[in-house]
């Protein structure tokens, strides 16, 4: 599924975040410390191999709701954003940092000159953030953002099966 506002694109497929070869920019679900961890953070260092780390771990650690960005290394992008998600019930107020995450990560990969950046389902994971919840943040957020990206022109969101899918579906056919 997909909907354009102004010049910028928004697409919701199912796949996973390290075979998405056709954009400039993956984002990471981070961890502070912006290393190898478990889902999506597991990926893509498995697949970029260990001078990722090595690049990333210096510009870290960093707060839930910042962003760093990375060359991507093994993985077939120029660039990894690394996002840290907040911990549900916890890093507050949530709907904030999330936002403040996709935000931060748009800018960046903006700035960079990325012309499409591709999106995990930030801190629906180990997490714990209710899917339809975050999903509702992470569209409104890039909705919010279109207008003001320079060289941006397609948003993808990277659901890992058909719940996540659906969740971000309803979502985008609401804020666009
Ligand atoms: N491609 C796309 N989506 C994926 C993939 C993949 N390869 N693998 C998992 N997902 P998570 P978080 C989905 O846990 O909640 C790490 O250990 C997954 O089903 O990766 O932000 C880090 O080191 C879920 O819907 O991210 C941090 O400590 C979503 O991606 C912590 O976990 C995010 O799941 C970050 O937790």
């Amino acid at each position: 599924m997909r909907r354009t506002l102004g010049t910028v694109t928004v697409e919701c497929v199912l796949g996973d975040i390290t075979d998405q070869g056709d954009v400039d920019a993956v984002v990471n679900a981070a961890n502070a410390r912006l290393g190898p961890g478990g889902g999506v953070a597991g990926a893509i260092h498995r697949a970029a191999g260990p001078g990722l780390a090595a690049e990333a771990r210096p510009l870290g650690p960093i707060r839930p709701g910042e962003a760093v960005i990375t060359g991507g290394h093994g993985l077939p992008n120029r660039f990894v954003v690394h996002a840290l998600g907040p911990v549900y019930g916890q890093d507050r107020p949530e709907a904030e940092l999330l936002a403040a995450c996709y935000r931060n990560s748009l800018t960046l990969a903006d700035e960079n000159g990325a012309g499409s950046v591709a999106f995990p389902a930030i801190s629906t994971g180990i997490f714990g953030y209710p899917v339809e919840e975050a999903a509702g943040v992470a569209l409104g957020t890039v909705a919010g953002e279109a207008k003001g990206l320079r060289n941006v022109r397609l948003v993808r969101f990277v659901l890992f099966g058909e719940r996540d899918l659906e969740a971000h579906e309803r979502a985008l056919s609401e804020a666009f």
